[in-house]
């Protein structure tokens, strides 16, 4: 008999409502759930896809574990896996000390429970300094910029996209992407209503990409360069008399400081550096103070980029300047259910507590850049890294100079992987730990629940029974806890309890919760929940903004609430939190911080600078996700995607021609791609899509291997970064172009 059950989609940020069809323990069919409170119905092909994703043959049910001599590979139990982890961790740190062993975390921890809870006691207990993550190949210029200017780095505004007049979106692609930073299922469809509805919204982009296509306007920036446009929006809302920061206006410090940096970068001085006429740049300042409510947002095309915070920052300062920040139909900040109201004023940030060992790059929210990953692991020297461990991952797609830091990999004493494939990293890996797939655990999200475009709640409990003999993400982090901490991985058993324990703890000491002052001991033994997440769950949401502070009787938010509420709980429209959502020491937004005032120098003599000749961009494509959807046979179908695409007048410049080949060369390797000539991009831009190149020895993904594509992080720098954040350059990158 079929059943009907309904899960978050964990594969982008819009966090759609599923609704699944389960027959004879399948996933038969999927639809949008259309009751869902946020996604009503909406569903991408990617969310339709994980009917084959859950079931792919080539999905690792069980540990694998490497033979250094032969190569070969073994299937081994859960305990006889751990048993190698511990017992070769331990050799490593015994002879090399702790920062030997390496971690990097990937981009599908920010979707999981175990991401969400198990992540931050699993850095403690290995006490590395050489933490990398996808962050510093993706957003970490924004957590950068928003700490400094409100004090944490979770702390993004998000559009208001549902009531504003005017949205400015630079460096997104939200028609292929679905959104990022920013969790608004049906992205287009919400763009399509604020036209319908006589509002606007303009593209900044180098590529005429789908949204860009859609948009009222689109202005064709050369890459890199978003950083000079919004300085020079910011320059002509000070010229024209138009900054007024509205009703937050006594909660900001440093607009003047602003508007003095601001001088140099006039609309005429930005117009060649940035290819734009000045008189746009004019008419985008005066749309922005004029429109009643209006946005700006930028995301991946303004992080990744070589004055990736500054543009992060200048986002911001314009949506300030404009009276739109925490402003209906401006910047808004969520309050997700399991966060607690903040106190107004805190620490501050700060960076650079310690530096990376061969470029002495500072550390970021705990993290080195990853584009240091590879030199840290190949430059000789006692205290290099000699073990790497990688949690939902793919670094060897994912970061630039993919050549360098495969080579770097495979001279590791030991590489572990959490990963559900055997793909270009884990071939690398001694050991494999693959998860339980996304039907069988459940789902909560603990990023995204706090970037969405209203306040609401939702928890997914698994959809299809465990699969025997394999094991749950959250346990296997426990584990791996457990024993970086020197402890048999069964000790994992009184660390949930420890977990348990801290969170009730922190709960009743903090005065911004209902259960402040109670009494942890009485607290834990009404917690509700079938595991040990579920249980932390259930904390967080009784002591959270919206719980029911452990009151049974009262109406507020619990984990037995959500559990009876499928389809998600509405927990209203965003609503204004400054001054409380701050953590700055001074208790204010920081719009000019000095550490982004000082790299303005550096913007300032680029304004002067000579562009290289062609430059690579990437692109994201709407049945990709980065590099790991492509082993799923449905998001395969149709022509080739990853082509190198070019303008015509660049295909006739350098003898190109349409569907035959190119030979892309930058200062760190070479790539043969097809080629695609389209008039979509700006001359003397070519674009190439990343996550691609699955044609590597020794891997188990039968799909993705007959369709490889090429890999464009061959391409990118890992000596180009954004200084402040680490971020990685990976738009911009100087190449030579010729046929094949
Ligand atoms: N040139 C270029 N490079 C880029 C980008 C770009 O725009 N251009 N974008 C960057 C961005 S934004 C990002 S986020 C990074 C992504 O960088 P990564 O996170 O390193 O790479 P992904 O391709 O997302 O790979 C995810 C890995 O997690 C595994 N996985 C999937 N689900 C699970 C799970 O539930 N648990 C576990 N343990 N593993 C799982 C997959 O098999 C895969 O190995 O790539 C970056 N790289
Ligand atoms: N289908 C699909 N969805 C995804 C992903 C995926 O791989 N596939 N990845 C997910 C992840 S990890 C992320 S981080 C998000 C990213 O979400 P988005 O940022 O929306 O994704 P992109 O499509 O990479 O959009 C970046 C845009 O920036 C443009 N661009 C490049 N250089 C510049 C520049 O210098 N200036 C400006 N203004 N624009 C520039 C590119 O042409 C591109 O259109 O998407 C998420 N969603
Ligand atoms: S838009 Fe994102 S969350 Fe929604 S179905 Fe597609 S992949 Fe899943
Ligand atoms: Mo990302």
């Amino acid at each position: 008999m079929a059943s009907t059950a309904y899960r978050t989609c964990p594969l982008c940020e819009a966090t759609c409502g599923l609704e699944l069809t389960i027959d004879e323990g399948h996933i038969t069919r999927v639809r949008g759930d259309r009751e869902h409170v946020l996604s009503k119905g909406f569903l991408c092909p990617k969310g339709a896809a994980i009917k084959q994703l859950v079931h792919d043959p080539d999905r690792l049910q069980r540990p694998l574990v490497r033979d250094r001599r032969t190569g070969d590979r073994r299937e081994v139990s859960w305990d006889e896996a751990f048993a190698v982890v511990s017992d070769r961790m331990a050799d490593v740190i015994g002879h090399h000390g702790r920062d030997a062993l390496a971690l990097y975390v990937g981009n599908p921890n920010a979707h999981t429970i175990a991401g969400g809870l198990y992540l931050v006691p699993l850095y403690r207990a290995l006490r590395t300094r050489n933490r990398f993550s996808a962050s510093t190949v993706d957003q970490m210029p924004k957590h950068v910029a928003c700490a400094l200017m409100f004090g944490h780095v979770l702390t993004i505004p998000i559009p208001d996209v549902g009531r504003t007049d005017f949205m400015l979106i630079l460096g997104a692609d939200p028609w292929e992407s679905n959104g990022s930073l920013f969790t608004a299922p049906d992205l287009p469809g919400r763009l399509q209503a604020l036209q319908a509805r006589g509002g606007r919204f303009v593209v900044v982009d180098p590529r005429r990409s789908r949204t860009a296509a859609a948009a009222d306007d689109h202005l064709q920036i050369r890459p890199g360069t978003d950083a000079y446009l919004l300085f020079a929006i910011v320059h002509t809302l000070f010229a024209q008399g138009l900054a007024d920061t509205g009703a937050i206006s006594s909660h900001v410090r440093g607009v003047d400081e602003v508007a003095g940096l601001a001088t140099p970068f006039t609309p005429d001085a930005v117009s060649a550096v940035t290819g734009l006429d000045r008189d746009r740049i004019i008419e985008l300042a005066r749309a922005l103070a004029a429109a009643e409510r209006a946005v700006v947002y930028g995301r991946i095309g303004t992080c990744t980029v070589e004055f990736g915070t500054i543009a992060s920052w200048l986002v911001d300062v314009i949506n300030a300047l404009t009276g739109n920040l925490d402003s209906p139909g401006g910047a808004m900040f969520p309050l997700a259910p399991h966060e607690r109201r903040h106190t107004g004023t805190g620490r501050g940030f700060s960076m650079g507590r310690w530096t990376s060992r061969v470029r002495g790059l500072p550390e970021v929210a705990g993290e080195l850049p990853v584009a240091a990953l590879a030199e840290e692991i190949d430059t000789p020297g006692d205290d290099r890294i000699r073990a790497l461990l990688t949690i939902a991952g793919n670094p060897a797609r994912s970061t630039p100079n993919s050549h360098r830091l495969e080579r770097a990999l495979e001279s590791l004493e030991l590489i572990v992987s959490v990963d559900p494939y055997l793909n270009e990293t884990t071939r690398h890996a001694d050991v494999i730990l693959p998860p339980a797939d996304l039907a069988r655990v459940p789902h909560y999200d603990f990023n995204f629940l706090g970037m969405g475009v209203r306040n609401i709640a939702v928890y997914s409990p698994p959809v299809l029974p465990p699969v025997p003999g394999t094991l749950d993400e959250c346990e296997i982090l426990a584990r791996l806890t457990a024993v970086a901490a020197g402890r048999p991985a069964a000790a994992s058993v009184e660390f949930h309890d420890e977990l348990l324990s801290g969170a009730l703890d922190q709960a009743v000491a903090d005065p911004m919760s209902p259960v402040f002052g109670a009494d942890a001991e009485t607290l834990r033994t009404q917690v509700t929940g079938a595991s040990p997440a579920e249980r932390l769950i259930d904390t967080l949401l009784r002591s959270g903004a919206y719980g029911d502070g452990f009151d049974p009787d009262g109406c507020g938010l619990s984990l037995e609430r959500l559990l009876s509420a499928p389809h998600g709980i509405d927990l209203g429209p965003l609503l204004p939190r400054i001054p409380e959502v701050l953590a700055t020491p001074s208790g204010c937004v920081e719009l000019c911080p000095p550490e982004l005032a000082a790299d303005v120098d550096r913007l300032r003599v680029g304004l002067f600078d000579r562009r290289a000749a062609t430059v690579l961009i990437g692109r994201r494509q709407l049945r990709s996700n980065n590099s790991w959807l492509h082993n799923v046979p449905v998001l395969m179908k149709g022509k080739a995607r990853c082509t190198l695409q070019v303008h015509p007048n660049d295909a006739g410049r350098l003898g190109l021609t349409d569907g035959g080949h190119a030979q892309v060369t930058s200062r760190v390797g070479t790539v043969i791609a097809p080629v695609e000539i389209n008039d979509d991009l700006l001359p003397g831009v070519v674009s190439l899509p990343h996550g691609w190149g699955h044609d590597a020895e020794g891997m188990r993904l039968g799909v993705a291997s007959a369709q490889p594509g090429v890999n464009s992080n061959v391409l990118t720098d890992e000596l180009a970064i954004d200084p402040l954040s680490g971020n990685a350059v990976l738009n911009g990158i100087p190449v030579t172009v010729a046929p094949a």
